[in-house]
C-alpha cells in the first residue's frame, strides 16, 4: 500500500482557523495592555535606601511607590555557584500573593553581602570576595550588577519595574474615580474599568471573573554586551530569540493548539521561563519563577561605553556596547527571578539545574525507538503491528495505546471488546522484550459509576470554580471534572492508583503518557481551565496555571517508582510542563503536521528545550496531523532517530503509518536509520547521565561548544549531540546537496557513515541522496556504539562495544561510557553502574575508570576500536594491567587513515592501554 501526499494546505488553513478563533491575541490579554501604559523612563518606584536591612543571606529594602504610596519591599540574595536572587512582593499585601513552591529543589546557599558605601542617593553592596557588587540607586530605584569588576545586568534601568498591589473594589473605584495623582490624557480617561479588565475581562463568550482584582507584576532586566538570547520554550520559533518592539511579545501560557502555526511567539503546551544570552567570553541566564500567564518583551539596544562607567576590562573604543532588555510580565504572584552569571553555557546549566533539579535518567528502553498512534484499534492490531516489526528487522521498544484503549475515556480502564486480555498482550510484548506505554489525561469523566471519579469527588479531589462548586469542562469522555494535581494529597492518591494492584490489568511493562494536561478543556476559555477556577488553598488558576502538567507528570512518575517498591526508574511522556518537569520524564511537542516545515521547525523547538533543562524532547515523527509523503516520512526518521525522544505518531484521521508500508526502498532506509539509532545508544545513554549528573544537555545548539565562534550563533539547522556528533538533517523536498556547516577553527570531522575527514571552519557542499543523512563526528571525541543491532535494547544487552575514536588535529581524543542494569536506581541507590573515561594520545589508547564509585558487574566486551585520522602504525600491542603486552592484528584504510582493530576482548569494566608502534 503506498500512502499519497495529502493536503498539507488544508491542515495548515484549519491549524490558522482553530488559532485565531479560539486563542487569544495579545491585544486580548489585560493585564498586558496595563503594564504596556507604562512606558520607559517612567518608574514611579524609589528605594527607601534607609530601610536597607542586611543579614547573613540577603540585603532587604523597601520600595515606594510615588503616585500611589504602595510600599513594597525587594530582597536581594547573591547566591553560591554564582547567582543572584531578586524578589520583590507587597510590603503589606491583604493577603499572602503566590509563590511559586515545588520546583525549586532544595534553598540555595546564600552569601553575606556588606556595605561599602552608602549616601543619600545609592547604596553599594559586595560579596566579601569582592566579586559581586551591587549597586543600588534610589530615584528612579535601579540595580546594577558588576560581576568581577564588569558591568553584567541592570534591574529596572528601564523603569518598567509594576507590581499591583491587592485591593478592595470599593477603594480602588473611590480612587479610580477621584483621578490619581498621576497625569491621564484624555483617551487614558475615557478607558473604562473593564477596558483595563481590573475585575473582569472578557474574551470570546468567556469572561474572568477577578476576584483579587488586578495583580500582575513585570520588571526589565538590561543584559549587557548581549545581543543573542535563546531560551523560554516553547514556540514555533527560531532558536534565537527575535525583538519584540514591532510584533507581539513572546507568551508563555500553556495550551492545546492543535497544528500550531509556525514562527509565532504564541504559547503552545509548555513554559520555562528561562532566558539565555550568550556572548563569546560569557553566557547568563534570567530564571523568572512565576507559573501565571506571562509575557516576555525582547529589546536589542546599545549603550554607550561611558554611561557604564569605563573599567579595566572595558574596551577603550568608542564603539557603543550592545545590550539586550528583557521585560518579564506575568498576571499574579511576585517578582521572583534568579540571574544566572555563568560565566560559560555549562555553568548557567548547572546553575538552573542546581535550582530546579536534574534531567531524570531515562530507563535505557525510553531512548530506543517508539511506536504510537492515535489509536491502535486492539489487542491483534498490536500484536500484528508488533510481529511487523520482527518481520522486517526494524528494532523498536515500545508500543503505545490511545485514548481509544479506555472504557468511554475512563483513564485506569480499559475496552474490554477491544482488549479483552490486556494482561495477556502484555505478556506478549514482554516476551519479546518489548514495553507498552498507556495515556492516561487529567480529566476525569463525570460518572457517578465510575469509582475514579466517585472516590475523587467523595474526597474533594477535583478543581472547584469560583461558587465552590465541583468545576466541570467538556473533554474526550464528555462532562469532566479535573485532579487537582497541586494538591500533595492529590498528587499522592493518584500516585498510588499506579499500583499493580490498584490499577487493573496493569504489569510492569505498562508505562505512562500524561496529555492534554494544560489542562485542555473544549468549552473553556483558549480551550483551558478558567482562571478564576480554584486549587488547593484557595489559589486561583490563574496562579498555578503552567504549573499544572508538572504536577500531573510528578504524580504519575511518583506512582510507577511506587509500584516497583522504589527501584525501578519511571518513563513517563508529558504534553504540558514547566521549569522542573525534566525531573520526571519526557517531554513532546504536541500536534505537529506532516508538513517540511513542521520538520525543520522540530530542531529549533527541541534546541531550545534542550538548553532549558529539558534534555529528554522529541517530537512525532511523521507529522501527526496529515499523512506524510513517503520522502518526508524517510528524512523525518532520519531526524528523529538523532533527536532524544524518537516516537512515531499519528492521528486517528492519518493513514496507517507503520514504516514498512511505504515500499521496500523506503523500508530499507527507515530501517538503516533506527538501527543506526541502536548502535548508538550506548552514546545517547552515556549522555543522559551527563545531563543527570552534571545538567549537560543531551542535543546542544552550536554555539553551546563552540561559544567564541560568532557565525554559529544564529544556527539553528545543526545541532551537537553530546559533544561529538554534527548533525544536519535533511528537512526540505527533493533535496540532493546540503550546504554543511563544519564549525570550529582547526577542528577536525568524520563523516559518520563513510569515515572520511574534514577540516573545520568551512560550509562544505554535501551530496545527499534520500539514503544519507549529513552527521559527523568530531575530531577529538571517541563515541562507543554497539556492534550488532537486535530487535530490542533488551536484545541487546550483552552485545559488545565499538570504539570509535576521531583524532584531532593534535592527535588525541576523549570519550565516556555509562553503564547500569539500564531501568532501575541501584545506579544511585547501591552505586551499581560503571563509568569509564577513554582516552587517546601519544599514539595509546586507555580506558579507565572515571568513577571510582561505580561498581558494576558487565559482561560486555570491547570488541571492537577504529581509529580514525591516525597513521599506519607497524605494530599495534595490547595491555592490561596485570596481563602480558601482546600484539594484535589491525587493518589500516590509507585513502581513510582508518585503523581498525578487530576481535578484541577486553570487558568494558576493565582497565586496558592500546599502543601504537612506530
Ligand atoms: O489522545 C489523542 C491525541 C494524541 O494522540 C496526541 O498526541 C495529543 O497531542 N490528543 C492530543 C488529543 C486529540 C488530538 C486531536
Amino acid at each position: 500500500m503506498e500512502p499519497s501526499t495529502e493536503n498539507t494546505e488544508e491542515a495548515s488553513a484549519f491549524a490558522e482557523a482553530v488559532e485565531s478563533s479560539k486563542f487569544k491575541t495579545i491585544g486580548d490579554i489585560a493585564f498586558y495592555r496595563r503594564q504596556k501604559k507604562l512606558l520607559p523612563g517612567n518608574s514611579p518606584y524609589r528605594a527607601l535606601l534607609d530601610t536597607l536591612e542586611l543579614s547573613d543571606c540577603r540585603a532587604k529594602l523597601q520600595l515606594l511607590n510615588e503616585e500611589n504610596k504602595v510600599p513594597l519591599f525587594v530582597e536581594v540574595f547573591v547566591l553560591k555557584d554564582h547567582m543572584i536572587r531578586i524578589k520583590v512582593n507587597e510590603l503589606k499585601p491583604m493577603k499572602p500573593r503566590y509563590e511559586v513552591p515545588d520546583v525549586i529543589i532544595n534553598e540555595p546557599v546564600t552569601q553575606r553581602l556588606t556595605l561599602v558605601s552608602k549616601d543619600g542617593l545609592s547604596v553599594t553592596l559586595t560579596t566579601v570576595d569582592g566579586g559581586t557588587q551591587i549597586l543600588i540607586i534610589a530615584k528612579p530605584f535601579r540595580m546594577d550588577v558588576r560581576d568581577q569588576g564588569e558591568m553584567s545586568v541592570s534591574v529596572n534601568s528601564l523603569g518598567l519595574l509594576y507590581f499591583e498591589h491587592l485591593r478592595k473594589k470599593s477603594q480602588f473605584e473611590v480612587r479610580n474615580t477621584r483621578g490619581s495623582k498621576r497625569k491621564r490624557d484624555t483617551e487614558t480617561e475615557k478607558e473604562s474599568e473593564e477596558d483595563l479588565g481590573l475585575w473582569k475581562e472578557q474574551f470570546n463568550e468567556f469572561i474572568d471573573i477577578k476576584t483579587n482584582g488586578p495583580t500582575s507584576i513585570g520588571l526589565d532586566f538590561s543584559l549587557y554586551g548581549f545581543e543573542h538570547v535563546y531560551g523560554i520554550p516553547e514556540h514555533t520559533e527560531n532558536l534565537r530569540l527575535k525583538t519584540t518592539s514591532q510584533e507581539e511579545p513572546y507568551r508563555l501560557y500553556n495550551l492545546d493548539v492543535f497544528a500550531c502555526k509556525l514562527y509565532s511567539r504564541m504559547s503552545v503546551y509548555g513554559s520555562v521561563p528561562l532566558l539565555l544570552a550568550h556572548k563569546p567570553k560569557q553566557t547568563m541566564g534570567i530564571f523568572w519563577l512565576n507559573a501565571s500567564e506571562t509575557l516576555v518583551d525582547i529589546s536589542m539596544n546599545t549603550e554607550s561605553k561611558a554611561a557604564l562607567g569605563k573599567t579595566k576590562k572595558l574596551k577603550t573604543d568608542d564603539d557603543p556596547l550592545p545590550r539586550t532588555d528583557v521585560r518579564w510580565m506575568s498576571e499574579s504572584g511576585i517578582i521572583d527571578a534568579y540571574v544566572l552569571m555563568g560565566p560559560s553555557a555549562f555553568d548557567v546549566f548547572n546553575q538552573y539545574s542546581k535550582l530546579t533539579g536534574p534531567q531524570a535518567l531515562p530507563p535505557l528502553f525510553a531512548l530506543g525507538h517508539h511506536q504510537c498512534r492515535y489509536s491502535y484499534k486492539d489487542e491483534n492490531d498490536v500484536k500484528q503491528v508488533d510481529a511487523g516489526f520482527d518481520i522486517h528487522d526494524i528494532p523498536y521498544d515500545i508500543i503505545w495505546l490511545d485514548i481509544d484503549h479506555t472504557e468511554g475515556k475512563r483513564y485506569f480502564t480499559w475496552d474490554k471488546t477491544k482488549f479483552p486480555f490486556p494482561r495477556e498482550m502484555q505478556e506478549h510484548l514482554r516476551a519479546k522484550d518489548r514495553k507498552l506505554v498507556v495515556i492516561s489525561d487529567p480529566h476525569i469523566k463525570v460518572d457517578k459509576k465510575y469509582p475514579f471519579y466517585s472516590e475523587a469527588k467523595s474526597k474533594n479531589y477535583f478543581v472547584r470554580d469560583k461558587d465552590g462548586e465541583e468545576y466541570q469542562g467538556s473533554c474526550w469522555p464528555g462532562m469532566s471534572a479535573y485532579l487537582d494535581f497541586t494538591n500533595p494529597v492529590v498528587r499522592n492518591w493518584y500516585a498510588n492508583k499506579h499500583g499493580l494492584d490498584q490499577y487493573e490489568d496493569s504489569t510492569d511493562i505498562l508505562f505512562v503518557w500524561n496529555d492534554m494536561n494544560e489542562p485542555t478543556v473544549f468549552d473553556g476559555p483558549e480551550l483551558t481551565m478558567h482562571k478564576h477556577a480554584v486549587h488547593a488553598g484557595g489559589w486561583e488558576h490563574r496562579d498555578v496555571h503552567n504549573l499544572y502538567g508538572f504536577y500531573q507528570q510528578w504524580a504519575t512518575a511518583e506512582g510507577l517508582i511506587r509500584r516497583s517498591g522504589g527501584i525501578e526508574r519511571p518513563f513517563v511522556l508529558t504534553r504540558s510542563f514547566f521549569a522542573g518537569s525534566q525531573r520526571y520524564g519526557a517531554v513532546w511537542t504536541g500536534d505537529n503536521v506532516a508538513e517540511w516545515s513542521y520538520l525543520k521547525i522540530s530542531i529549533p523547538m527541541l534546541l531550545n528545550l534542550s538548553i532549558t533543562g529539558i534534555s529528554f524532547c522529541g517530537a512525532d515523527v511523521g507529522g501527526f496531523v496529515q499523512s506524510p509523503e513517503p520522502e518526508l516520512l524517510v528524512r523525518w526518521y532520519q531526524a528523529g532517530a538523532y533527536q532524544p525522544f524518537f516516537r512515531n505518531h499519528s492521528h486517528t484521521e492519518t493513514k496507517r503509518r507503520e514504516p514498512w508500508l511505504f515500499g521496500e526502498e523506503n523500508t530499507r532506509i527507515i530501517r538503516e536509520t533506527i538501527r543506526e539509532r541502536y548502535a548508538l545508544l550506548p552514546f545517547w545513554y552515556t549522555l543522559f547521565y551527563m545531563a543527570h549528573t552534571k545538567a549537560e544537555p543531551v542535543i546542544r545548539p552550536l554555539w553551546v561548544e563552540f561559544p567564541e565562534e560568532a557565525n554559529t550563533f544564529a544556527v539553528d539547522d545543526e545541532y551537537m549531540i553530546g559533544e561529538a556528533l554534527l548533525v544536519h538533517p535533511v528537512t526540505e523536498a527533493g533535496v540532493r546537496e546540503v550546504n554543511m556547516f563544519l564549525p570550529g577553527t582547526g577542528e577536525l570531522w568524520y563523516h559518520l557513515r563513510t569515515l572520511q575527514r574534514f577540516d573545520g571552519e568551512q560550509t562544505l557542499p554535501v551530496p545527499v541522496s534520500l539514503d544519507s543523512v549529513p552527521v559527523y563526528q568530531r575530531g577529538g571525541t571517541i563515541i562507543p556504539r554497539k556492534t550488532r543491532v537486535r530487535r530490542s535494547t533488551k536484545d541487546m544487552e550483552t552485545i559488545s562495544y565499538a570504539l570509535y575514536i576521531a583524532l584531532n588535529s593534535e592527535n588525541s581524543a576523549t570519550g565516556k561510557l555509562f553503564i547500569d542494569d539500564g531501568h532501575s536506581f541501584n545506579y544511585r541507590s547501591k552505586n551499581q553502574f560503571l563509568l569509564r573515561r577513554f582516552s587517546f594520545k601519544d599514539n595509546t589508547f586507555s580506558a579507565v575508570c572515571a568513577d571510582e564509585r561505580g561498581q558494576y558487574c558487565t559482561d560486555c566486551l570491547v570488541e571492537r576500536v577504529l581509529v580514525m585520522g591516525a597513521a599506519r602504525p607497524s605494530c599495534v600491542t595490547a595491555h592490561c594491567p596485570d596481563g602480558p603486552k601482546s600484539p594484535i592484528h589491525f587493518t589500516y584504510d590509507v585513502k581513510k587513515s582508518l585503523l581498525n582493530i578487530e576481535s578484541l576482548r577486553f570487558n568494558a569494566g576493565c582497565d586496558w592501554m592500546l599502543k601504537l608502534h612506530y
